[in-house]
């Protein structure tokens, strides 16, 4: 295709006279022509990685690089003065997804695709997304964040299907969003929907009637479930989504002739968490429907189903209590209630049920049983989950217990999010490592290059200097690029600890008042969203941008540390802030974080991590070696001690340890209340000191230790440069081609 002629074909008009928007439909319309042309290997057994979030992040770039289009156009559009950077900003970033979970299927849909391999994604096309944060007053608000435009990546199609909600009936639309795969195949992304859907019911913020299913089915990914009608929304949506999705995994297996008895020959069903379980009771009644045994439909679901478990928190494996689901699916209760029945005459031990005593389902339970594989995402979240989390379960079934360490996507988090870097590496290796990352090894060749290591420091510099224009422009906030840059970005949560981070930023301050002053300076980056309901995590928040405003406009303090929290953090913001990272902040408690994707992507860009010895930091750190990682804090086996001894009490640690009682007491001091509320910081502080459940405070003095050491050994360019390279060259373990390649010869076998 003439790329430059197509597109003044398209815009009917030179390319210097047309819009950014203009150019930016037109590319999406060459983006999926060409697309549609590329090939998908019709292979007999077929993948379909069902989840309830898909973080994709903006499209047009990353398409145009996976089909090899990109430095041509951006060539094209300089010579006609234009910028794709700015064409870029006319897409609408989709927020389809919370974090980690979600931008892992995202990163998987373009590897299966990058390999080759028949598989497509199923899941919801939510008008609103997640939120948009804004920040006022200095809290988190919600508005909704509508990203779906007249010209759009989602193509309607005809296919529908009905699904059934005891009582209501409703249409399931399917739209489709192309997933190119790098130099290969395109697959699909199916999103299903509802066409009545009202975006004019959202009311103030993101407030709506929970209970007009027909208009609100697919506003929202995860509306709020501090109420009751949320959580039922919730079940609403999940069975709105295996339904149609069940229902057209039959019809493509029927349509290849599939007898349904041959169905785990045609079709393997990955389950991303517990949120599309429902799938499992919802094939089995399909096919008794088609004229199936009971125990042949479990037989035949039982094999096609493998289910992935993204984390070991109580509070996140979904339990549902029966009267929901007899309300929103009561069509399912009764082959739940035989799963149930099967599985205790089986076993005795009343932790392994289905239903409980008090009436609930347990959905991770169904996936275990009626799955043949579950998976954990790190090495050392697998390990938990066997040996103390779902023991119960691992002793019934060792053979169906694997791990698959989460990776990342190189084609975004390298190739289009740091282009400088990419360059460079090709220079030195050539582009091999784009397909096999292993490749990157090569680069140790480089070690003791001092020209090399100044080129490194070079673009690190570039990128923190195109990222303070950036915080510049969008936020009206003045950094320098010549501090260090000591990022934290990912979702809200106690256990990650923002508040550890905060809490050191709050001794560092209080020392520079002090007249300590700190012989390299800092600059504290911060990005979350919390979720609606979480109060705690929305205190954070609050403290972070208090913390924010005291220290960066008191002169005696803003030459040596500042802190920024970055409004509505996304995969685009990432995409900005990762290239620029000096030190990478995964800190959370020991055996929380099942993997982090987020400590990959930083370590791929040239970051170097200080961490605990949590999730995949564990492999980070086998990775890179002792010399090239921070690492600190209370391992993951003393966490699991102190919890199960119950023996950790924060308000010990506040009263014996000088340091921490300041830093914990200035949360409500006179100069925060200037800035501050009192309710939100009071509340904060009394969490701390009485509860603190994810152990700030154990890890405070270690966490302060090991930042110092970091920040010192950044004084030494080269050895830091040394640190980067390493770092980057070990993160060919990361990619997410390894994980699929992994997935596909140990679940899948496509
Ligand atoms: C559950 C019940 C009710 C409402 C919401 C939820 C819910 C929603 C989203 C529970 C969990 C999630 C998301 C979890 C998630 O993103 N987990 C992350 O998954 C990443 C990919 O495997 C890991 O790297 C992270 O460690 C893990 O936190």
């Amino acid at each position: 295709m003439n790329i430059q002629e197509k597109l003044s074909q398209i815009l009917a008009k030179e390319i210097a006279q047309a819009s950014n928007e203009e150019i930016y439909h037109a590319l999406m319309a060459i983006v999926q022509e060409m697309a549609s042309e590329k090939e998908r290997t019709d292979s007999r057994k077929k993948l379909y990685y069902i989840s309830a979030e898909f973080l994709i992040g903006k499209l047009l770039s990353n398409n145009m690089i996976n089909l090899g289009i990109y430095k041509e156009v951006k060539e094209i559009l300089e010579a006609n003065g234009k910028d794709i950077a700015q064409i870029e900003e006319a897409e609408p970033e989709p927020s389809l997804g919370n974090g980690g979970l979600g931008r892992l299927a995202a990163c998987f849909l373009d590897s299966i695709a990058t390999l080759g391999l028949s598989g497509d994604g199923i899941g919801l096309n939510y008008h609103l997304g997640l939120f948009r944060q804004e920040f006022e007053n200095r809290l988190q608000k919600e508005t909704p964040n509508p990203w779906i435009e007249e010209k759009s990546w989602l193509k309607k199609t005809d296919v529908t299907y009905p699904v059934d909600f005891g009582g209501l009936k409703v249409n399931a639309r399917m739209y489709d969003i192309e997933v190119t795969g790098y130099n290969n195949q395109t697959n699909k992304l199916h999103l299903f929907d509802i066409d009545s859907v009202d975006e004019s019911i959202v009311g103030d913020g993101i407030d709506f009637n929970k209970e007009d299913i027909q208009k609100n089915l697919t506003l929202f990914l995860y509306p709020d479930d501090s109420d009751e009608q949320g959580r039922l929304l919730r079940i609403y949506q999940q069975y709105f989504m295996v339904s149609a999705g069940a229902q057209l995994i039959l019809d493509e297996c029927t349509a290849k002739g599939c007898s349904l008895y041959d169905l785990p020959d045609y079709a393997v069903i990955q389950i991303n968490d517990t949120h599309p379980t429902m799938v499992v009771p919802e094939l089995i009644r399909l096919l008794v429907q088609r004229g199936m045994d009971m125990d042949d439909a479990i037989d035949v679901v039982s094999r096609t189903c493998a289910y992935t478990n993204h984390t070991i928190l109580a509070e996140a494996l979904e339990k549902w209590p029966v009267t929901y689901l007899k309300k929103v699916v009561p069509q399912l209760m009764p082959i739940i209630e035989v799963l149930d029945d099967k599985v205790r005459r089986k076993y005795e031990d009343e932790s392994v049920t289905i239903i409980d005593r008090n009436d609930t389902v347990h959905m991770a339970h169904i996936d275990i049983h009626y799955g043949f594989s579950v998976n954990g995402v790190a090495a050392l979240h697998t390990e938990i989950l066997e040996n103390s989390e779902l023991n119960n379960f691992y002793r019934i079934y060792p053979e169906k217990f694997n791990n698959k360490t989460n990776g990342i996507t190189f084609r975004r988090w390298l190739i289009h999010c740091n282009p400088l870097l990419t360059d460079y590496i090709d220079s030195l290796i050539g582009e091999g490592y784009r397909k096999d990352a292993a490749e990157l090894e090569k680069l140790l060749a480089y070690r003791e290059d001092d020209a090399v290591l100044g080129k490194l420091l070079e673009i690190k510099r570039r990128n923190k200097e195109a990222l303070c224009a950036y915080l510049k422009e969008t936020q009206d906030i003045d950094i320098s690029a010549d501090t260090i840059f000591d990022i934290q970005v990912k979702r809200l949560h106690e256990y990650k600890r923002q508040q550890l981070n905060a809490l050191y930023i709050i001794d560092k301050y209080l020392e520079i008042k002090a007249g300590k002053i700190p012989a390299s300076p800092v600059t504290a980056i911060f990005g979350a969203k919390a979720a609606p309901a979480y109060v705690i995590a929305k205190d954070i928040i609050h403290l972070i941008l208090c913390l924010q405003e005291i220290i960066n406009r008191d002169p005696e303090v803003n030459k040596y540390l500042k802190v920024v929290m970055v409004e509505n953090y996304n995969v685009t913001k990432a995409g900005k802030l990762i290239p620029a990272c000096d030190i990478s902040e995964q800190i959370s408690l020991a055996s929380k974080e099942a993997s982090g994707t987020g400590n990959m992507k930083f370590m791929l860009n040239g970051a170097v991590t200080l961490g605990t010895e949590d999730g995949a930091n564990v492999e980070i750190h086998e990775a890179v070696g002792d010399d090239n990682i921070f690492v600190f804090g209370a391992s993951s086996d003393e966490v699991i001690e102190h919890y199960a001894k119950a023996d950790y009490v924060a308000k010990d640690y506040y009263e014996n340890n000088a340091a921490i009682k300041e830093a914990v007491d200035f949360i409500t001091s006179d100069k925060m209340l200037e800035v501050g509320q009192r309710e939100n910081l009071e509340r904060l502080q009394k969490e701390l000191i009485n509860k603190d459940w994810f152990m700030t405070l154990l890890d405070f003095d270690s966490y302060k230790e090991t930042k110092e050491k970091a920040l010192a050994a950044y004084a030494d360019r080269k050895a830091w440069a040394k640190m980067m390279l390493v770092n980057i060259a070990k993160a060919g373990f990361f990619s997410s081609d390894r994980t699929i390649e992994e997935y596909n010869k140990d679940i899948w076998h496509l």
